[in-house]
């Protein structure tokens, strides 16, 4: 084991010869001799053990079950492509080995290996934590820091910057499996303005395609595609198409042409291309790992960019796998076999399985190879990197296309690291109260790892949602960066516009909420982006008292508010615990604006179906704006500055162009907003350095008392 230092808070441990993940990228490692904080009781399949104290509350590991503490739970970092996100599974689609101890002693844990790691978190035995790594080659990482928060900004300044989309992507987004043609496409889109509901994408799912084959478009249900993808921008719509990992085998298909001719795909043990089987049936799977397969890979999303496509959303990277023709063979056989036999139980239930388990095998995982620098390795000991690579592949392709433009990117799979080309949808969930609460709790942790940009398929995925579970879930993700209502084939449609007349106008009136709050969802995005920082963060990152580490259906978002969801079918309210004195605004039209203070300590809420309870922490301010029917149209050249102040509140407004990366070159406009209590009356000092865009800031401002005075400056 080789000890590096990186700088003092980040120790490097190194465990024999690991495989380079590109995880971390930041630079200048010296070597330093110190103790691992953790026991290694094994050198072969590295084994780390942690004994926890009975306080001790475990932060981290991203997409994952289970709570914002993720101690009780056993974890497995094996991205799967499972679609029923029940509280048993060890796995989802994501591998963020990346978790935080908070006790008596405090400090990160990275695990950089792309295999198959276990996190057993005190579910074995409850006093201790348990890492281990399927193999004897990895870097393990310690990071220090004083606060909750330090921790994971020195975690982000070591994995790098992260994806940052265009600002149109914070707009509200449809999608559904599938729109099968450009008249459903148009009409989902004529219901949106009938309905005047605000939205910015609609999502082109895999029927879009000519049989399954990436990169085409049917010419049958999508004629002349490009005049249409023109037709829906002027109608204030951007299409978003999906891309698929499996590339289906048939010949003179140019992309399956070229793999072969290159040797781009993955092989089998003697060397010849991989096949699984997706939804084209049999495919090969491009070898990401290899960068010349993603320079090619990622020049190819130039055929439905030049159709003027902003954006994608990459699937089934983990990748997934149906079948492969030896599973399907063994199925079957086994299947023959049983013919006329009279099955028990167990018999009955292995034959089962034998169909069953097909999908996803480890088994397949271990059958095919990458090239990684001339040599083979196996599938099996690299399987986390490869939907991080596929999406590295369009990000880098994006990059020589179009240079400094901003692309939506989004991945079902990935591993730390892919946070900086692009964002994750957190996959197939169901149309369940409690999958409400999954994604409040996934969120912070998602942060911690890197990941901003991000949201779960609002509504749910499988199953069929009613109206409440639409309205309630949204009232949530109107505070996601990415706000997608997703639904799957077969299910109930769940399009804001599918449900009674009054469930209608509540939808509408949250994603008008969404709008509204887009100066603030955006500048709180970019600064936590640019300052390695979270968006969404659990109370105990703020607030130190005990109560605040206990709540895990409360979320601080960005750095003035404070959210409590609503999770639970016809709950018309819920308990809050508010660790400090907080202004609430319940939102029901967001134009509409009274304020009351709230007490320090429980409450219960009062929470109609119609309203978005909103705290304003104390001494913070919230910029709103207005809606529109596009992030585009939006008119900001006047903000309202809601402020709760007791003393001195300060905030910085940031902007940008929404659509370069310029910002990167410090090309960004910033308000600094200043409001300081006086005997009778306030301060209000504001420093314009260089927005042009607006024009005047309207201040509601609210003392502890309750007593709201309003005036507006211009700029
Ligand atoms: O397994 O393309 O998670 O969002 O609609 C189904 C069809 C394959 C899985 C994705 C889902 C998408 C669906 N895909």
């Amino acid at each position: 084991m080789i000890i590096y230092e990186i700088n003092k808070d980040v120790i490097k441990y190194r465990f024999g010869n690991p495989i380079c993940t590109d995880a971390v990228v930041k630079e200048g490692i010296e070597i330093k001799n110190n103790d691992l904080a953790f026991k290694i009781c094994e050198e072969e399949n590295i084994k780390l053990r942690y004994k926890m104290n009975p306080d001790d509350t475990i932060y981290g590991l991203g997409e994952n079950q289970r709570g914002i503490n993720k101690r009780g739970g056993i974890y497995e970092s094996f991205c799967s492509d499972d679609p029923l996100h029940t509280p048993d599974k060890k796995s989802l689609y994501g591998a963020h080995n990346f978790l935080i101890i908070d006790g008596s002693e405090r400090f990160g844990v990275f695990v950089d290996y792309p295999g198959k790691v276990t996190f057993d978190i005190g579910f074995t035995n409850k006093d201790f934590l348990e890492i281990y790594v399927d193999d004897c080659n990895a870097d393990i990482y310690i990071i220090k820091g004083n606060e909750l928060r330090d921790i994971v900004k020195n975690f982000l300044n070591i994995i790098g910057e992260g994806y940052v989309p265009p600002k149109w992507a914070f707009g509200y987004q449809q999608c559904r499996w599938s729109y099968v043609n450009s008249t459903e496409v148009e009409e989902i889109a004529n219901n949106f303005l009938k309905h005047d509901i605000p939205c910015d994408t609609i999502y082109l799912d895999i029927d879009y395609m000519e049989d399954f084959k990436d990169f085409t478009v049917s010419k049958e249900r999508f004629p002349n595609f490009k005049n249409f993808v023109q037709k829906m921008k002027e109608k204030g719509f951007r299409l978003i198409p999906i891309i698929d990992a499996g590339v289906k085998i048939e010949k003179n298909y140019t992309v399956y042409e070229e793999g072969i001719k290159n040797n781009f795909f993955c092989v089998d043990k003697n060397g010849a291309p991989f096949v699984a089987a997706v939804w084209p049936g049999r495919v090969h799977f491009p070898d990401f790992l290899n960068p010349d397969v993603r320079r090619w890979f990622g020049r190819k999303y130039k055929v439905l960019i030049e159709c003027g496509i902003e954006g994608f959303w990459n699937d089934m990277n983990e990748p997934a796998i149906f079948y492969t023709d030896r599973g399907l063979k063994n199925a079957i056989e086994h299947a023959k076999k049983s013919e006329d036999e009279n099955l028990d139980i167990y018999t009955f239930f292995s034959l089962k399985d034998s169909f069953v388990n097909l999908s996803n095998s480890i088994n397949d995982y271990k059958s095919f190879y990458h090239r990684i620098d001339g040599e083979f390795v196996n599938h099996y000991k690299v399987h986390n990197l490869y939907g991080y690579n596929m999406t590295r592949a369009a990000a880098e392709g994006f990059e020589e296309i179009a240079p400094n433009k901003r692309f939506l990117l989004f991945s079902r799979s990935s591993y730390i690291g892919m946070h900086r080309y692009s964002g994750i949808w957190t996959g197939d969930n169901h149309s369940w109260w409690e999958h409400i609460l999954l994604n409040i709790k996934m969120m912070p942790s998602l942060n911690m790892c890197g990941f901003l940009y991000s949201g779960a398929d609002t509504g749910g995925f499988n199953g069929d949602a009613n109206a409440q579970l639409i309205i309630r879930w949204s009232q949530f993700s109107l505070f996601t960066p990415l706000f997608r209502n997703h639904s799957a084939m077969g299910t109930r449609n769940q399009e804001p516009f599918s449900f009674d007349k009054d469930s209608i106008n509540i939808i509408k009136s949250a994603i008008n909420l969404r709008y509204a709050l887009i100066p603030y969802i955006y500048s709180e995005y970019m600064k936590a982006i640019i300052n390695k920082d979270m968006y969404f963060l659990p109370l105990s990152f703020i607030y130190d008292d005990n109560m605040s580490k206990k709540v895990e259906d409360q979320l601080l978002v960005g750095d003035s508010l404070m959210i409590s969801p609503i999770y639970e079918e016809n709950a018309q309210g819920r308990y809050v615990y508010l660790p400090e004195d907080m202004l609430l605004w319940k939102v029901d039209d967001y134009k509409n604006r009274s304020y009351q203070v709230v007490r320090k300590g429980h409450m219960y809420l009062d929470v109609s179906f119609r309203e978005v309870p909103i705290f304003i922490r104390k001494n913070k301010m919230l910029v709103l704006g207005k809606a529109s029917k596009n992030v585009e149209s939006l008119d900001n050249e006047e903000l309202y500055v809601i402020a709760f102040v007791t003393d001195k509140a300060k905030y910085i407004y940031y902007d940008d162009d929404g659509k370069s990366y310029d910002y990167k070159k410090g090309n960004y406009s910033e308000i600094f907003i200043e409001i300081e209590k006086s005997d009778k009356d306030y301060h209000i000092r504001i420093d314009n350095r260089g927005n042009e865009a607006v024009k005047k800031l309207h201040f509601e401002i609210v003392d502890i008392n309750g007593n709201l005075v309003k005036l507006t400056k211009a700029l």
